[in-house]
């Protein structure tokens, strides 16, 4: 179901039924699911209620300059009580980490949604794979409800649709976004500001992004590094930080599918994809029952880093092999 009458309605009736709601987003949140879910916590404490934003990993730095970010809290399992849950970014509730079963915990759970092939497991299931952010959706549906867009809502949604976008430079960009960051400026967001925070660096993750790019190999269309515990343990930067290397990747001219290889543990590697232009590297994705976007996805492998190199290329010849019979 899309932002239209019926879910607006329904959506409504949940929040003023409700007296203590939760908001979460995927494990490793990004700008989409933090901007989003701060956006929904300002409003709704506004309202009154009692709310409680919680994920399973914590807030990554860049994002510490959103209005009311030190209420994000992070924990493996919750244990409280809702009266209504809302699951932001999420195709499946797995993508949640497990830190509660909404079963249980919560009365009404909403899935509020762009991703393809979201498996629509709320009781309201709020899915546009056309919206280029979730902050854009939220925005839609803020407005259809009449909400007023204050200057921290406008910051925050802003912050989910830029980050979302790559700075409006993704195919997902249409003119509806630029139109909705348009009204966002008018509301007080100040672009400058949240480009410098949402794009700043430290030392450190300057220091294993150079590590990375030692590492690049390019094959074909193919483009492609890696990331081991050693790289991390070696510079002292995080994971969260390195949420945008994969992009110098996808920027060289002459590739086609971008490919970032993180060491998560002995045997296991986090694979993330970045296509342009035709290449659909959710296809790629879902065939290591990962997913996501035609031109953003990600997998995780159950092999060592070596190994696991070696299948998701093999797969990603095979699609270009494919491509060009067709
Ligand atoms: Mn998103």
């Amino acid at each position: 179901m899309n932002e239209d009458k019926a879910a607006l309605e329904k959506l409504q009736g949940f929040i003023k039924q409700a007296k203590k709601i939760l908001l979460s987003t995927h494990i490793n949140p990004d700008g989409d699911g933090i901007g989003s879910g701060l956006a929904l916590l300002g409003k709704l404490t506004k309202m009154g209620k009692k709310v409680d934003f919680i994920n399973r990993d914590p807030l990554p730095m860049i994002y510490k300059f959103l209005p009311n970010s030190a209420q994000v809290k992070n924990t493996k399992k919750i244990t409280g009580k809702y009266d209504l849950a809302i699951v932001l970014e999420c195709p499946e509730l797995e993508r949640n980490g497990g830190i509660i079963d909404y079963t249980q915990q919560s009365k009404v759970t909403v899935n509020l949604d762009h991703h393809l092939g979201n498996t629509m497991y709320g009781d309201l299931n709020i899915v546009d794979p056309k919206a280029a952010a979730v902050g854009e959706q939220l925005y839609r549906i803020m407005k259809g409800l009449c909400w007023e867009i204050d200057k921290d809502a406008a910051t925050c949604i802003y912050t989910a649709i830029v980050t979302d976008t790559g700075s409006f430079r993704y195919s997902n960009t249409s003119p509806e976004t630029h139109i909705i960051a348009s009204e966002l400026l008018r509301a007080g967001a100040d672009p400058e500001h949240i480009s410098s925070q949402v794009y700043s660096s430290t030392e450190q993750a300057t220091k294993l992004m150079y590590q990375m790019l030692s590492k690049l190999k390019v094959e074909g269309r193919m483009g492609y590094s890696y990331l081991t515990k050693k790289m991390f343990s070696d510079t002292g930067a995080i994971e969260s930080e390195t949420d945008n290397f994969i992009n110098s990747i996808r920027a060289i001219k002459t590739v086609e599918t971008a490919m970032l290889f993180k060491e998560t543990g002995p045997s296991s590697v986090k694979v993330s994809f970045r296509s342009k232009g035709t290449a659909d590297v959710n296809i790629i994705a879902r065939g290591f029952k990962g997913g996501g976007h035609k031109h953003a996805a990600g997998a995780v492998i159950h092999l060592p880093m070596a190994k696991a190199i070696k299948a998701v290329l093999a797969q990603v010849r095979k699609y270009y092999r494919l491509k060009r019979v067709k």
